[in-house]
Parts: structure tokens; C-alpha cells; sequence
């Protein structure tokens, strides 16, 4: 017994007597013994015990949510590429360089932007299923016009509808409006000219720069179709020379090297039959199929 509960009252005479003990343990058996004490004598009582019951813990009850984890299957994306689509026929050749440092951005169920990276590319990655608009930004000051992009008119801006799981593309090409002709009176035919562009940020070494690659003609001569202003750094062989480009060319030459960075020469209109020809052609052609032929084509790489 806990001492502070014992002894009773020594009033309670003839009468049951009950006694309230708190701060007992549940499922604990206590012995407990009553000691008399009166004129008589004070016998000792009988060692009596008692066992309190087992706790019993109430729980209520609760409700809980679960939530189920995104599968790895329903992450989506969309993936992109800007490259310089050099001969036009909307399709990145290996001889075709990527461009790096296009700001791309991404709207639509969430939104972001990213830059193209060393290949070109951009990556926008767990998306959730729905429409998107991808819309790529032409760099200024660099002579470059979009060609085109993997959906609608070319105006750089694709939409794409994104299904769980699966990756949707976004690709865009630009064509530069110069041409560059050179030659190399050292070089064997066949020599790699390699041509490396500034790139987006129009400085040379800095990680965006491209190379463009030439080679040397029986005549010695060589060239470059669609490539954009900036500066340029021909090497070949020992032969290593910067030429910073503008919107309107650039002439170089030395001893060993001629480089002339133009707007492309077109051929003269009055030497050529095709203008005669074209329109009598295009005549005998049905409509519909005149349609067929003024809608754009579409390649899938
Ligand atoms: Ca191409
Ligand atoms: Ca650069």
C-alpha cells in the first residue's frame, strides 16, 4: 500500500468501510493486510489480496488517404532541337551543325524555359499529359531565318499534346542567309577546311561556338551554303585566320588564304528556261494537287 493511504479512519466503527486507491496498475495483483488496534491488543489481519484488471486501451477510429505513387510510366516530356538545316530539305544531315544557346521556352500545364545545350537540344521533363505551346526564340543580329519547325506554319512556335508516359518532340531549324567562298592555295583537294563560328553569343571560344566543316577543290577552292554573320576562324592544315563577319559579308585575303563571306548570287533570270517553263507546268497540274504540293513537307529523323 502506498504509505499516505494507510492507516483508515479510526472513526469508522460497525459500519463496511470502502477506501478509494488511485494510482494502481492495471493487471497487478496487491496484497493488503487490515491491523486492528483497540484495548485488547493489536492483532494483525489476515494477508488478503486483490488483482485490478487489465488495461484496456479504447481506440477510435480514423481515416486516412491514401495516396497512390505517379508510376514512372506516366512522367512525360518533350525534347527539342534547333539545328542549321544548310541544303533546306528539313532534315538534320550529319554534315548539318546544331546551334547552342536558343532559349526555348515551354507553356501550357506548367510552364519553363531552357537553352539549347552543346547538341542543340532541350529537354523539359515530367510534364503532365495535356497541351503545350514550345515556342523557340531567334537569336538577333546573326543573319539567320527560322526554315522551319515540326509543326504548322514556320514561325518557330509548336504546339504538342503530351501523353503520360510517352515523349513528344518539338524541333526547329534556321538556315543563315550568307554563303562563303574561299580558297586555299597550299591544300591538297580534299583537305578539311574547318570553319568554326562564333555562335549565339557572337564570341569565339566561348562553350556555344560551332564548327562548320569544308573541303579543299581540285581548283582549290571551297564553300559554305546558308551560314550566318558572326566571326569565323578557318583552320587548315597550319594555316589558322579569324574573320569577323556582318550582316553584310566580309572580305578576306592573304597569301595563303581568300575567304569572301557574301549574300548568295543568284543565277540570272534571262539565261535560265525554267521561269518559261514553270508556269505552263503548274497549269496542267488539278487543283487539289496543287494544295498537296503548297502544303509543307514533313520529315520525321
Ligand atoms: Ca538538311
Ligand atoms: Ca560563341
Amino acid at each position: 500500500m502506498t504509505p499516505g493511504q494507510s492507516p483508515l479512519s479510526p472513526t469508522s466503527t460497525n459500519t463496511p468501510i470502502s477506501y478509494n486507491l488511485t494510482g494502481l496498475t492495471g493487471g497487478t495483483t496487491y496484497y493488503f493486510r487490515v491491523n486492528l488496534s483497540n484495548a485488547n491488543g493489536s492483532p494483525a489481519g489476515v494477508i488478503r489480496s486483490f488483482t485490478t484488471p487489465v488495461a484496456t486501451t479504447t481506440t477510435t477510429s480514423t481515416t486516412s488517404t491514401t495516396v497512390a505513387p505517379i508510376a514512372g510510366s506516366s512522367v512525360s516530356a518533350v525534347n527539342g532541337t534547333v539545328w542549321i538545316d544548310t541544303d533546306g530539305d528539313e532534315t538534320k544531315d550529319a554534315s548539318e551543325v546544331w546551334i547552342p544557346g536558343i532559349s526555348i521556352a515551354i507553356s501550357g500545364v506548367s510552364s519553363g524555359t531552357a537553352t539549347t545545350s552543346k547538341t542543340g537540344a532541350v529537354a523539359f521533363s515530367s510534364l503532365a499529359a495535356g497541351s503545350y505551346k514550345v515556342k523557340a526564340t531567334m537569336p538577333t543580329g546573326l543573319s539567320l531565318s527560322m526554315s522551319w519547325d515540326s509543326q504548322g506554319a514556320v514561325d518557330w512556335e509548336v504546339t504538342v499534346t503530351v501523353v503520360a508516359g510517352q515523349t513528344a518532340r518539338a524541333d526547329f531549324a534556321a538556315r543563315g542567309n550568307l554563303e562563303a567562298v574561299g580558297t586555299i592555295k597550299s591544300a591538297p583537294p580534299g583537305t578539311d577546311v574547318n570553319i568554326d563560328w562564333s555562335g549565339v553569343d557572337k564570341n569565339l571560344d566561348t562553350p556555344d561556338d560551332v564548327t562548320f566543316i569544308s573541303k579543299v577543290q581540285s581548283d582549290q577552292t571551297f564553300s559554305l551554303e546558308n551560314i550566318p554573320s558572326g566571326k569565323y576562324r578557318v583552320r587548315s592544315q597550319s594555316l589558322r585566320t579569324v574573320v569577323s563577319v556582318g550582316v553584310g559579308g566580309a572580305t578576306y585575303e592573304n597569301s595563303s588564304l581568300t575567304f569572301v563571306v557574301r549574300a548568295p548570287t543568284l543565277p540570272a533570270t534571262g539565261t535560265s528556261s525554267l521561269p518559261n517553263m514553270i508556269p505552263g507546268a503548274l497549269a496542267m497540274v488539278p487543283l487539289g494537287a496543287l494544295a498537296l504540293l503548297a502544303s509543307r513537307r514533313r520529315r520525321t529523323r
